[in-house]
């Protein structure tokens, strides 16, 4: 007897009349992200039979070379959002400032910010890539909406999510009340519920880091990789598995999924940058995520979520996984000193 599967719509309203954790203009903005990702994943899926890949021949505001998917991803998500009357305003990776919700259209209490597809580096070699999603709530009684109003720190997310691009196209989700995954049924064009109370084990075998960056790290980072390096014969008494993805949500998915340990520290090339990835849509909304399937995420020294925004776009250093390894990494950044 196959199980009785349930609809993202199904699992968004249970969460809403059992547990009164999603207000009705959150429920309406989580779906409607959620057909946002369908759009895209259908022109993720054409490939070489749209014209949908290689360089879109402009620059982003990381200085980033654009590809077409990207604008077509984040064209789908504002066009998406704009009416629903659930946000304010929207903020992404693909834009230099905020989009604020243009007056046509009703004003809503919620701030959508996302990196509408991360790991666009794969995009033309056809591995998985992903959209990445954070909700925050607009400071309650400010008057229209500003960049400083999205400046909040991770704890302060209503939401967050990721659409993995994949085998499969999986929807995954939280809004503090642990994380959920939904599998899209492409025959009927929905969500449904795969798997939700997802836990990440505290131990793990597994890193995923770019090797390449190596000799740029700093002591603490190149302590921890290289007893993993050294296994058994080492001081951690047990041999380890490298994975790296270079997409990032393809790389969290497996963790979320079998446990390990994501990182992207801080490297001397760059020692005005934190590191390269971003607070405010990439790790805040995975930690977020993370830390609701009982896993750990730090700069390597404070957690993600704590981290006071000094910018739309700043950037972080990432430790995120199974909880024993990030406090192993941190740990061993204390050991070190230093701010
Ligand atoms: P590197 C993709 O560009 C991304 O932002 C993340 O998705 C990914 O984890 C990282 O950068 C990969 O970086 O330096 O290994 O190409």
């Amino acid at each position: 007897m196959t199980a009785h599967r349930i609809s993202l719509t199904q699992y968004l309203v249970e969460q809403q009349r059992q547990h009164g954790h999603i207000p009705g203009q959150l429920r309406l903005l989580l779906e409607v992200v959620a057909r946002a990702c369908k759009r895209i994943a259908i022109s993720v899926n054409k490939g070489a039979l749209g014209d949908v890949l290689g360089s879109a021949g402009s620059e982003n505001v990381q200085g980033e070379v654009q590809k077409k998917l990207d604008i077509i991803a984040n064209e789908v998500l504002i066009e998406a959002n704009e009416w629903g009357g659930a946000l304010a305003a929207m903020a992404s990776e693909e834009m230099e400032g905020i989009h604020v919700v243009p007056n046509r259209y009703p004003q809503g209490e919620y701030l959508l910010l996302f990196d509408p597809l991360d790991g666009s580096s794969n995009i033309d070699v056809n591995v998985s890539i992903g959209t990445i999603f954070s909700v925050l709530k607009k400071p309650d009684g400010a008057a229209g909406v500003s960049e400083a109003d999205f400046l909040q720190p991770g704890s302060q997310q209503a939401a967050a999510g990721y659409c993995v691009y994949g085998p499969q196209t999986t929807l995954v989700l939280t809004v503090g009340d642990g994380v959920a995954m939904f599998t899209l049924d492409r025959e009927q064009g929905s969500w449904v519920l795969t798997q939700h109370g997802v836990q990440i084990p505290a131990d793990t075998k597994e890193f995923a880091i770019n090797m390449s960056n190596q000799r740029h790290w700093a002591p603490p980072v190149r302590r921890y990789i290289d007893e993993c390096l050294a296994g058994k014969d080492g001081p951690r008494g047990k041999d380890f598995n490298m994975r790296w993805i270079a997409s990032m949500v393809a790389d969290v998915h497996r963790i979320l999924s079998r446990g390990g340990v994501f990182m992207y520290p801080w490297d001397r090339r760059e020692p005005n940058k934190a590191g390269k990835l971003r607070l405010m849509y990439e790790a805040n909304p995975m930690a977020f995520i993370v830390e609701q399937a009982g896993g750990a995420a730090t700069n390597g020294r404070q957690r993600i979520l704590d981290l006071p925004p000094g910018g739309l776009h700043e950037r972080v250093a990432v430790v995120l996984g199974s909880r024993h390894e990030v406090e192993r990494v941190t740990a061993y950044h204390l050991e070190a000193g230093g701010t």
